[in-house]
């Protein structure tokens, strides 16, 4: 396609979707025009794909998942569909620039963190390598609050990413599922039916997402819910108009809003109506496109592979039993061996808090037969294993990981240290009964958004030097080791991080007024606030830094930009203080003219997908400093380190593995072990004996409890203090020194620009495993069995 093609397509969205002529456009209505002709170009490999897949009669893969932490879309289709240069010239000639054309396309933030963007990578990737299959979630109306700072408080906001129209979209109005709700069971001839008291629609809604260079497409469908009458006519002419809307007020709540808890199981019944919602849609989608075109439900797990995104989608298990036994007379037993054949289910977490529970009572209520078929799932397991200890129903609550886990075929782990933890912990029975069952596939993260889109001056080079092969072969990155003897190449290196740092650098000043130094070193630490992420280690480091420098400012102070960025769930009370910390920390030092440039402390607010794309091709130094044993894999640590971020992190999740491609003379490694930490809780005074051995620790948390950054109100982080002071379960005390020297060496690394870029281009050069095309296809070959169809 011509830039002239493209324009004309644009100026005819323009005129005939949009009924706008070019003097009054405005860039939302140009974005929308240029999202219409680029869609117009990925439906014929859309249709091809799916008439593809059926002609191959190829087995299918669906990736059911809560969360989609999709981000922006035009940016990702353009680039895919190699239509940038002609997009920029098209735009140009109207007067339009498409930097701020992309910018105008909110976020589709429907999604909290790793587990929703990692769904997102994937989509990206099965499209790219020619996967068949789909993405299945929830139309949420407001996806992850939008954040803001008052007085370093943070304050919630609805999203609300559907006020404009969704330009992606195709709506599916015939495509509906009626999904039930509560009700009775009763025994007919022999068979089980359930008739639900409430019932809604759900209704399908398709975002095509295109592959590298546009060779395949497939579908991310999500569900909306609505109701069955839009009105009871009855009630409205009896005079209750607010009964009348009853119903729709009740379907619409289903996909209203995105719950805002990573890693945190909420327990409420709307939870478990949405996970059940979209489920239930799901397979009934699924199946009905299985019976048109095979005839034998035998052949299920030879033609459908269903993957679930965590325990959020585990009632599939007694839903398919369901469907099977109840509805097509299947065997119970026969019915349970075709489901665990189909599904197989990927756990991202072992903090307990994480793993779900729901109280049986309410299970009862909302989905009476899946009770009691999850009830005979156990039955059976524990017929087959009389000796094991493993129970789904405990304590009054099921297990949702417990069932996940038999129901599965395969379970996977998202790096190999989690994977292997998996074994040893929570699956620990399971895992000696089925040893098998448990396999890794370490995460990866897409080069397409996270180096080509992202870092446009990266790619420009990297291209030039060894061809544009590595977009989708990410381990050619391979082929620059040796570029990094050459002067040239290092000097460009340098100067492709030094623009990055530049734009950032504008970018702050613009969004939080605070001037930052380009040249200093760039330190960040951009995820979900948690007390296990230990973003406060960070900021006690920071503490110390600063009282340091203060003391002695000419000591030679390699200077900083401390950089933080990251959403607390709205119910997590200690991570909402370590955000106003963090915030109280930035202001006091920022506006001190002791320390000056040499030390700055920005937390830009509201964290997301596209301010990730801007801070991770600027950094030099990437913060994955979990508590070891804690993070399952992280996802960001692999983006940086793509980007050429060093790395200081601990011996947690994936950063093992990078630490392993990289080289640990480039990764800068400190803390405990995940069993040095197990084994230093096991002395109840550890914290007290780090503070007593750090003078730099104990002046750090002096600053905080006298009042340094809180205006003299000693009380206000009394309460973190107390928790640091008296229990650190996440052993921030324990691990402080360790942190501080080897920040210490990152300052020596740093101070010498030579040897820095070095590490650093080392560290792209190095980390193409973390593709996930290379996930995915490890998900192909050892999970789903399922071989590409380009
Ligand atoms: C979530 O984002 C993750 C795990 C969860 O159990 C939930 Br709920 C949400 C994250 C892990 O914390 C990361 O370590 C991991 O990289 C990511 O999932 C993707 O696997």
């Amino acid at each position: 396609m011509t830039a002239q093609e493209l324009q004309k397509a644009v100026l005819r969205h323009l005129e005939l979707s949009l009924g706008k002529d070019l003097a009054h456009a405005t860039v939302y209505d140009i974005r929308m025009s240029l999202t219409l002709a680029v869609r117009d170009q990925v439906i014929a490999p859309w249709f091809e794909s799916t008439r593809k897949t059926y002609a191959a009669q190829s087995k299918r893969v669906y990736y059911l998942s809560m969360e989609f932490l999709i981000g922006r879309l035009l940016e990702d289709a353009v680039n895919n569909l190699g239509l940038k240069q002609t997009a920029q010239e098209a735009l140009d000639a109207l007067g339009f620039d498409l930097t701020q054309v992309i910018a105008d396309e909110p976020d589709a933030a429907l999604g909290n963190g790793g587990l929703g963007r990692l769904a997102a990578c994937f989509l990206d990737s099965m499209s790219t390598i020619g996967c068949p299959g789909m993405g299945y979630g929830i139309r949420y109306e407001h996806g992850l609050f939008r954040q803001s700072f008052h007085d370093g408080v943070q304050i919630e906001e609805p999203e609300d990413w559907l006020r404009q129209p969704h330009g992606w979209e195709f709506a599916r109005p015939e495509a509906v599922e009626r999904i039930g709700f509560g009700g009775t069971v009763e025994a007919h001839d022999g068979r089980m039916r359930w008739s639900p008291a409430d019932a809604v629609l759900a209704k399908a809604h398709d975002t095509p997402i295109i592959g590298w260079q546009g060779q395949w497409a497939n579908t991310l469908r999500l569900w909306g819910a609505e109701p069955i009458q839009a009105f009871d006519l009855e009630a409205f002419n009896r005079g209750d108009f607010v009964g009348a809307a009853e119903q729709e007020a009740f379907a619409r709540t289903i996909s209203r809003v995105l719950y805002p808890d990573d890693t945190n199981g909420e327990g409420k019944e709307l939870r478990l109506k949405q996970e059940y919602f979209f489920t239930a849609a799901s397979l009934r989608d699924i199946l009905r496109r299985f019976l048109s075109e095979h005839d034998d439900l035998e052949l299920l797990p030879q033609k459908v592979a269903i993957q679930l995104n965590d325990t959020h989608p585990a009632i599939a298990g007694p839903e398919l039993i369901r469907i099977l036994h109840d509805e097509h007379g299947l065997e119970f037993d026969h019915a349970m061996a075709l489901a665990r054949n189909t599904l197989s289910f990927t756990n991202h977490t072992l903090l307990p808090e994480a793993l779900e529970r729901w109280p049986q009572a309410l299970m009862a209520r909302v989905l009476p037969r899946h009770l009691q078929i999850i009830a005979r799932i156990e039955e059976a397991f524990l017929a087959a294993q009389p000796e094991s200890p493993v129970r789904i129903l405990e304590d009054g609550d099921v297990r949702m990981g417990e069932l996940s886990f038999i129901m599965a075929h395969r379970v996977n782990g998202v790096s190999a240290l989690h994977t292997g933890l998996v074994k040893s912990t929570v699956f620990a029975q399971l895992h000696r009964t089925f040893p098998d069952r448990i396999v890794n596939q370490t995460n990866g993260v897409t080069p397409r958004r996270w180096v080509l889109g992202a870092n446009p001056r990266l790619s420009a080079l990297i291209t030039d030097r060894i061809g544009p092969g590595w977009v989708d072969d990410l381990e050619q990155l391979g082929a620059l080791e040796p570029h990094v003897e050459d002067a040239g190449f290092m000097a460009d290196y340098a100067a492709s991080k030094a623009g990055n740092k530049a734009d950032l650098a504008a970018w702050i000043a613009d969004t939080t007024g605070i001037a930052v130094d380009p040249a200093a070193m760039f330190d960040v630490q951009i995820k979900r606030i948690h007390e296990y992420k230990r973003q406060h280690l960070n900021i006690l480091e920071t503490i110390a830094l600063w009282q340091d420098m203060r003391a002695n400012p000419r000591a030679g102070w390699v200077p900083r930009v401390k950089i933080f960025g990251g959403k607390a769930a709205p119910g997590y009370v200690r991570a909402k203080e370590i955000i106003r910390l963090i915030n109280d920390v930035a202001r006091v030092i920022n506006a001190d003219p002791v320390t000056g440039d040499l030390l700055k402390v920005v937390y830009p607010a509201n964290y997301n997908v596209s301010m990730a794309e801007k801070l991770i091709p600027a950094s030099d130094l990437s913060e994955q400093i979990s508590t070891a044993g804690k993070e399952a894999s992280g996802t960001g640590n692999m983006k940086f380190a793509l980007n050429g971020a060093l790395t200081i992190g601990t011996l947690d999740g994936a950063n093992v593995e990078i630490r392993e491609h990289v080289g640990a003379e480039n990764f800068f490694l400190f803390g405990m072990t995940a069993e040095e930490v197990v084994a230093r809780r096991e002395d109840p005074q550890h914290q007290a004996k780090a503070i007593a051995a750090s003078p730099r620790l104990a002046g750090a948390l002096k600053g905080i409890a006298d009042g340094t950054f809180s205006d003299g109100d000693g009380a206000r982080y009394a309460a973190l203090l107390a928790d640091l002071r008296g229990h650190d379960y996440f052993t921030i005390c324990a691990d402080f020194d360790s942190y501080w020297n080897c920040q210490r060496q990152v300052d020596a690394a740093f101070a010498d620009p030579a040897r820095w870029m070095r590490m650093a281009a080392l560290n792209t050069a190095r980390s193409g495993w973390f593709s996930s095309d290379r996930t995915i296809r490890g998900y192909m070959a050892d999970v789903w069995d399922i071989t590409p169809l380009i």
